[in-house]
Parts: structure tokens; sequence; C-alpha cells
């Protein structure tokens, strides 16, 4: 059916439903008014009218424009300021630099233009007006720098900004040394600075060396060629302990235009010694096929050709790895579905300038950055902040098996980064489609690119009322309208769906949803390490760990993170006539300091963790402050002191974690921790070093995650809808009651021997407009990729599209 068809049958649908909405509402007094209007006559009590229709539109002008109480400073920098540091790091001669796209592996180049995050300490005396000028902006910038026998990575700082015309001299970079627990200089070793000659000079030349076994066994080569039927690739981070080692494996390339590679490898694996530059000097180690190890090539070759010697079938495509529609369509599923729709518009204001947010009682700025994608700065429920920051830190997938590929793999996925694989998302599908939609922008390559309609906010029904009660003579029931703002980063193979959610209890949720291709394995004598899901392929078993910073501030940032803990006890009472009795009771405590803040969720959820303010208590004696709880289910890494991770992901094998907030410690990770895993630029255990936490500024780390066994259910894709993990925060003894009693979308009913008395709608609107049901199929054919503008030379009028994933 071609886009016009659709169209045509679509609005045909749009009218019918328009018309059956408009047309079949009772007029002109409807049941219900007849019943409010005899529940005034006798006088009960709450009754409100409802709001007279306003007509035939419902969308409310009167929410008015939103302006950033202050300037965002978490906002990037914009392109003037990108071209402007580009153009002065250029200029200096002793970074040596070279245009990437004119860069060869021994060049160095700029990696990153990106805002430096400003201290804390800085932004708080600004947003509490303690001082008048925000923070002093300076440029976060990475230079690969490769020129050199021993390549680098190096974070420096480049500012103050804006870099003043004509005076080069008056701005200036340095080492950025101070967010890091390794002491170099800002600088970690690159393992992957000669990713081209690795192809060229060794993995190609490897293949080759066993083509007549690849094409024996799989009819197709892998040799760097247009007609290369098979790719080859393996474990990250590199194996780091004795020289820098390499497993890789061969893999099916799709035959179709799906991304289905990753469930086609093949079962055939060797190590290399890359330690070095040099390609000459570079080793063989061995292959394994079939849980059968070989010390060279020639003893590979002479197993292989000899009488007896077990072939193991390749990974195939077909439809079975497609994500399009396939098999039976169930019964009326070609019906036109249940669908979101906002008539009144949003009820949420946006100030896109300053990306600044205000939904209901909360309030929040959004930042966005190549590590890690988006964050929340700023978190105010009722006018207090309650969060400085929340956000991504890192997420670890960690696999095993028993071939040296899946036990090599541990993924940390900043390297790659969140920010650039922030796709534009689909509207009606990702996210609403009457949801409001931002841009997203990354350095890349002397570019900035542009995710179109990457981030949205949104407000939907959660399909459940946050509070109901029934009785013999009242119902009460409340909408649970809650409000999200999401982004989605294709890193490689996976989907990460990240929500931050606000509802009307004051609770805010955080969760990850997964989806996309997983990563499989080989199917040979490994059933301990996955299920057989296809011809010879295992699911290969993961740990998903999404490492995420909370920085809160609970009626200021003096904190303590309180614990209260369930335990059964046997208790004597002065009623209980010297009998003992077998029941619970509360334990209250403190995490007292850095000795004993790195936490597990107690078994059976005993205990409650919440951050609260001591100094603070309420009228009750009881401290205000916010409970963080799991809302589904997560997970930490169950492989402990990760051969493959060393230092790399400290954080991963706990469920929070919690820290004094310092400057100097504002990340938790870092996007080359994989490139020297033993003594990586930020080793997380540091942090810890005995500090107190009583009524200290705190950050609680915390993980979601989930243990990931695929099934076949995975294939061709894994299901947003089982793999997930969130946690919510909600407000504990912080307000005098539930704060959702002041929504107005709430119903009480009143009724007597089946005669309703009263329906108390406490004056909500009356859902009577006309409704367009048009911006339900927004025009998907708008979908554009991103947009990209050259820094060096700066040329913002000469934009153009072009999306890169990972493949
Ligand atoms: C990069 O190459 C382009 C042409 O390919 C050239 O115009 C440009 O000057 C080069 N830039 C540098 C810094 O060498
Ligand atoms: C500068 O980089 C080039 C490669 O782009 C390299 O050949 C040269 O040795 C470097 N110069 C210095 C002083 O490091
Ligand atoms: C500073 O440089 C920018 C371009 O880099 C230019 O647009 C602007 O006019 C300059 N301002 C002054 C005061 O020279
Ligand atoms: C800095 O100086 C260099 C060389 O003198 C010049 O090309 C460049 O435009 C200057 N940059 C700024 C921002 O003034
Ligand atoms: C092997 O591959 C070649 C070229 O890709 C193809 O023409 C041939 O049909 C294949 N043979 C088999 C047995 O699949
Ligand atoms: C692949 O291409 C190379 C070089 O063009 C050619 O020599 C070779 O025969 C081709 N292989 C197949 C299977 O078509
Ligand atoms: C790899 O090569 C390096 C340098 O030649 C050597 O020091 C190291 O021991 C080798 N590692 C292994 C596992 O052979
Ligand atoms: C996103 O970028 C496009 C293209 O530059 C622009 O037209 C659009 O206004 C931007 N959207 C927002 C919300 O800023
Ligand atoms: C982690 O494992 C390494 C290597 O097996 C060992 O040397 C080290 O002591 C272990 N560390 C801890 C904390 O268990
Ligand atoms: C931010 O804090 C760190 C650690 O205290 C300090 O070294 C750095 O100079 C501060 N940055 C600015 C811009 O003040
Ligand atoms: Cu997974």
């Amino acid at each position: 059916m071609g886009l016009s068809k659709a169209f045509q049958v679509l609005s045909l649908l749009l009218l019918t439903f328009h018309t059956t909405l408009v047309a079949s509402r009772p007029r002109p007094e409807p049941k219900s008014a007849w019943l409010r209007n005899s529940a005034k006559r006798k006088g009960f009590p709450g009754y409100s009218k409802r709001e007279a229709p306003s007509g035939t539109d419902c969308v409310d002008t009167q929410l008015g424009k939103l302006a950033a109480p202050k300037p965002n400073v978490w906002a990037g920098l914009t392109n003037d300021e990108t071209a402007s540091v580009t153009a002065w790091l250029f200029a200096q001669t002793s970074l040596n630099l070279t245009q990437t796209e004119n860069a060869t592996e021994w060049d160095n180049t700029i990696m990153l233009v990106e805002l430096m995050t400003p201290n804390k300490t800085d932004v708080l005396a600004f947003l509490e007006g303690v001082v008048e000028r925000p923070p002093t902006r300076y440029a976060h910038v990475m230079i690969d720098h490769r020129a050199d026998e021993n390549p680098y990575y190096a974070d420096i700082l480049v500012g103050p900004l804006p870099l003043q015309n004509g005076t080069n001299g008056s701005a200036t970079w340095e080492p950025l040394t101070y967010p890091f627990t390794k002491q170099n200089n800002g600088r970690v070793r690159n393992l992957d600075a000669d990713d081209d000659t690795l192809y060229s000079d060794w993995l190609y030349v490897v293949s080759a060396s066993i083509k007549d076994i690849t094409l024996e066994l799989w009819n197709g080569t892998c040799l760097g060629l247009d007609n290369d039927t098979i790719d080859v690739w393996g474990i990250d981070p590199l194996w780091q302990d004795d020289g820098i080692i390499r497993w890789d494996t061969f893999w099916n390339y799709p035959t179709s235009d799906f991304d289905a590679e990753t469930l086609l490898p093949l079962g055939l694996y060797f190590m290399s010694n890359v330690t070095g530059r040099d390609p000459s000097k570079w080793s063989l180690e061995g292959w394994l096929y079939n849980d059968v190890f070989y010390p060279t090539t020639d003893a590979f070759r002479a197993a292989f050709w000899s009488p007896g010697f077990e072939r193991l079938p390749p990974n195939v495509e077909d439809t079975w790895a497609d994500s399009d529609q396939e098999g039976t369509v169930p019964p009326a599923d070609k019906i036109y579905p249940p669908s979101l729709v906002a008539p009144a518009g949003s009820r949420f204001r946006v100030d896109v300038e300053e990306r600044y947010v205000k939904w209901m009682d909360f309030d929040f700025y959004l930042s966005f950055t190549r590590d890690t994608g988006l964050r929340l700065f700023n978190i105010r429920y009722k006018g207090e902040r309650i969060i400085y920051e929340l956000g991504l830190e890192e997420a670890l997938a960690h696999y095993a098996g028993n071939d040296p590929v899946s036990s090599g793999t541990s993924y940390l996925d900043s390297f790659y980064g969140f920010g650039p694989y922030a796709f534009e998302l689909v509207k009606g599908f990702d996210c609403p489609s009457y949801a409001t939609y931002l841009n997203s922008s990354f350095y890349t390559a002397e570019t900035t690119h542009t995710h179109l309609d990457s981030i949205c906010l949104f407000e939907m029904d959660a399909g459940y009322p946050i509070q109901r009660h029934s009785t013999m003579n009242y119902v009460s029931s409340t909408r649970n309208i809650f409000f999200t703002v999401r982004s989605v980063s294709t890193v490689g193979n996976y989907d990460y769906m990240f929500s931050y959610q606000f509802y009307m209890d004051g609770s805010i949720h955080i969760e990850v949803r997964a989806s996309g291709y997983i990563q499989s394995t080989y199917y040979a004598k490994n059933g301990d390490y996955g299920y057989h899901i296809h011809d010879a392929l295992s699911g290969s078993m993961h740990d998903h760990v999404l490492h995420y910073k909370l920085d809160m501030d609970v009626l200021g940032t003096a904190n303590t993170m309180q614990m209260t803990t369930l335990v059964a006890t046997t208790e004597t009472y002065p009623w209980s006539r010297g009998k003992s009795r077998n029941t619970m009771k509360l334990q209250r405590s403190f995490v007292e300091s850095e000795d004993e803040s790195k936490l597990f969720w107690a078994a059976n959820g005993a205990t409650q963790f919440s951050v609260v303010n001591t100094d603070k208590p309420n009228a009750f004696g009881e401290y205000r402050g916010y409970r963080i709880l799991p809302s589904e289910g997560t997970i930490h890494s169950t492989v402990q002191n990760s051969s493959n991770l060393v230092n790399a992901a400290n954080w991963a094998g706990y469920d929070l974690m919690v820290t004094k907030q310092k400057d100097s410690e504002p990340r938790s990770a870092h996007p080359f921790n994989s490139q020297d895993v033993s003594d990586p630029p930020i080793d997380f255990s540091k942090f810890f070093d005995g500090e107190s936490l009583m009524q200290e500024d705190l950050v609680v780390w915390f993980n979601l995650g989930m243990h990931h066994i695929p099934h076949t259910g995975d294939l061709p894709n894994t299901v947003f809808t089982t793999a997930h993990s969130g946690l919510q925060i909600m407000p504990l003894n912080y307000l005098k009651g539930d704060p959702s009693r002041e929504t107005v979308n709430m119903v009480r009913i009143n009724y007597k021997d089946g005669v309703v008395s009263e329906v108390a709608e406490f004056g909500q609107k009356e859902p009577v407009c006309a409704l367009d049901f048009q911006p339900i199929e927004p025009d998907l054919a708008d979908y554009k990729g991103d947009v990209v503008i050259r820094k060096f030379p700066y040329d913002p009028s000469d934009w153009y599209y072009e999306t890169d994933s990972i493949v």
C-alpha cells in the first residue's frame, strides 16, 4: 500500500472517529449533567460544576510562554562558541592538530569540543543569588593524540569563554585533571589508535591465511573486499595484563538490509598479541574451534583437513532474523488500535532556548552530552530543589561464555557515547505524536551533528488511577496523569530507552528499557552460558548494569541517608501477660560514612533507604526526605572483580552507593576507562575514603539493570516489555499529606440503593472539543536523520543530512 493510499484510508477513519465522538454525545442535557444539577439542588457538600465547554477547540492558550528563571548553565556550547574553540585549537601549534578528514593514524585530531560542566559550588552560588553572574564557561576538549609511539587521549580545558577575538593570548588550554582519580596530566593511553591498520594489516591478513577453511566452512571470505560475506571483530575491552591481547571471531554479514550481524556468529576464534604500533611485531597466538584450542594456524589447518573433523553449521540470515512483520496476523490486529491523544495540547511548558521545563509543580533544566546523553539538573518540586543532578553515568554489558569473545566482552558504552546515538524518535511509536520534541547536538570530526527531535516530552494517562476508594455509599478515583522526558540511544546492536517520569504524588521514576539485536554467540558446548535459541546460536548470557548519578538536595545540601529496616523479633509487652510474641518491628539507622556506603537492596525489601535532612524534622519529629526504591527489577553485576574490567567499573557490583559530593568527583565513569582497566582515568573505588556522610551534601550512585539470558523471544529483537529496570524517588514524610489530592482530575460518586445522588468533579474540564485525530498519524515520511554543520572551516549556512550509526 502506497503512502497516499494509506492516508486516504486514514482520513476516512479520522472522519468516522471525529463524527462519532461529537455526534454521539447526548444533547442537550446529558444524564451526568442532570445528576449534577440534582445534586446541587440538594446542596451536597463538595459539589463543583465542570467548567463550561469552550467550544470546539480544546487547546488552552492561557498557559503562556515559559521563561527560565536563570539561564541554563548546563546547556551546551553554541555553534559559534564551538567554532571559535575549534579554530583556536587549530591555531595552537603545540597541539599539532590535523583535521579529522585528512588525518591518518599518526596525526592528532580533536575528538570532542563540549561545555565543561560547571562546578556545583559555583552553580549553587549563582542559583541562590549569592553571585549574579553565571559561572565562567570553559570548553572541555578531547584530543586524540596519535602522532606518537605511545598514543593517548587527552582531556583538556580551554577558556574562559567566549574566546576574545584577536586575543589568542588571553585564552589558554590546560590539561583537565581534577575530575579524575588517575593523576596523569589528563591522559589515558589509546588502544584503538591503529584501527585501520588492525584490519588491513592484521585481521584481514589472518583471515586470508585460512581462506581455504572459510570458503570450505562458510563459502565466504573476509579479506576487506567488497564481495566479503564475512566480518571479523571481537572483545572489548582488550586484555591488558600481559601486553595487549585481542580475541576475534567471524560473523556472517546479513544478506538483507537488516542489522542482524550479531545473530550470525560462525564459531571460529583467534587470539592475537597486538602490543605496540608496529603490525610486523604482532603475533597470532592460536585458534579456537568447537571448544578445542590450536596454538598455530598449521595445527588448526592440519586438524581441519584431517578425517573425522567435526564441522559446525553456520548461522545464516533469513526472515527469522529480520524485524519486519512475519507470521500469521493475530485476530483483529488489523483494526486500528487505541491511541493516545492530548485534545487540549500540552499542559506543560518548555523554554526551548534554555532547555527549561515546567510541568505541574516540577521544574528542571535539561542538558545533553556526548558521553551519556540526556541529563536533568536542578529538579525542583513546589519551588524547592530536591535533585541537583540526575543522569546516566555509564552502561555496562558484561558477557560470559566458554569462548574467549563472549568471555572477554564487557562493553562500557560511554566509550561509544550515548549522545552520538540518540537518533531521531519515531513520532507516534517511540513517543506519542502529540509530544513536544527537542533536538540534541554533539561534536564530531569538526562538525556539529544535530539529532532532530531526539528528546521527547509528554504527558499521558498511566492507565490506572493514582487513588481510589469504594464504600457502601461513595466511590472516589483520581486520574494518574504523569509526565515523561525520554530519549533513545542505539549503541551498536542495542537500543536503550531512557525515561524520566514525574507523578502527581511528587514521585519521580527513572526507567530504562532495552530493545534491538542481542549480541549472541555460537552454540558449541556452552549450555552453561546461555540458551540454545536457533540453529547454531546461543543467546549469550550477560548482565546489563546501567549506572546513574543522583545528587539529591533535600531542603538544602546537608543530608543523611536513613535506613529503616523491618526486623523479625520476639517481644514481650505490658499487655501480653508475660507471654512473648513473635512479631516484627522497625530499626532505624544512618549510613554514617563512606566506609559503609556501598549498599545492596535488602533481601525481601526489608530496608527502606531515604535521603533525609535531620536538621529539618516535620511537625511530628520525623525527618523530611525522599525515599529511593527499585520500582522494576534492578540488578548489579554477577561477576565479581571482573577479569575484563579490573578497576574500570568499580560501581557495578552494588545496588546503590553514597558519597560526599565533591567538585572533584563529578563523574563516576570516564569514556576511556576501557583503555587502561587496571589504572583507569576514574577508579570509582577511590571515591570512598571514609568521610562522614552525616548531614553532608550526598550523591547517590545507583544501578538499574537486567540479567539478560536471551531466549527464543529475543529473536529477532529483544522487547521493551520485559527488558527493563526502574527506580523511584518518592517523598517520605516530606509533605503534610499526599499532594495528588491537589488535582481536579478526580471524581467522587455518592450513591445509595442503586441511585446516584452526586457526581463531584471538582472543576475538571469537560472533554467536549472536536478531536483532531490527524496528529496521531504524523507524516513519517518527514523522518530526516542528523543535520550536520561544519565547524572548521566554519560554515553554518552549508548544512547537510548525514546519519552515522555504529556498524
Ligand atoms: C584537508 O584536506 C582538504 C582537501 O581534501 C584541504 O582543503 C584542507 O586544507 C586540508 N586541511 C588540512 C588542515 O590540512
Ligand atoms: C606533528 O604531527 C605530525 C603528524 O601529523 C608528526 O609527523 C610530527 O612529528 C608532529 N610534530 C611534533 C612536534 O610532534
Ligand atoms: C569576532 O569573530 C567573529 C567570527 O569569528 C565575527 O563574527 C565577529 O564580528 C568578531 N568580532 C569582533 C569584535 O571582531
Ligand atoms: C588566533 O590566532 C590565529 C593565528 O594568529 C588566527 O588564525 C585565529 O583566527 C585567531 N583566533 C581567534 C579566535 O582570534
Ligand atoms: C558460494 O558463494 C558464491 C559467491 O558468493 C555463490 O555464487 C555460490 O552459489 C555459493 N555456493 C553455495 C553452495 O552456496
Ligand atoms: C571477490 O573480489 C575479488 C577482487 O575483485 C575477486 O578476485 C574474487 O574472485 C571475488 N570473489 C568472489 C567469490 O566473487
Ligand atoms: C605480547 O607481546 C608483548 C610484547 O612483545 C609481550 O611483552 C607480552 O608478554 C606478550 N603477551 C603474551 C600473552 O604473549
Ligand atoms: C531542530 O532543528 C531543526 C533544524 O535545524 C530546526 O528547524 C528546529 O526548529 C529545531 N527544533 C527545536 C525544537 O529547536
Ligand atoms: C581481583 O582479581 C585479581 C586477579 O585475579 C587479584 O589479583 C585481586 O586481588 C582481586 N581483587 C580483589 C579485591 O579481590
Ligand atoms: C572546579 O572544582 C575543582 C575541584 O575543586 C577545581 O580544581 C576547579 O578549579 C574548579 N573549576 C573552576 C572553574 O573553578
Ligand atoms: Cu541484553
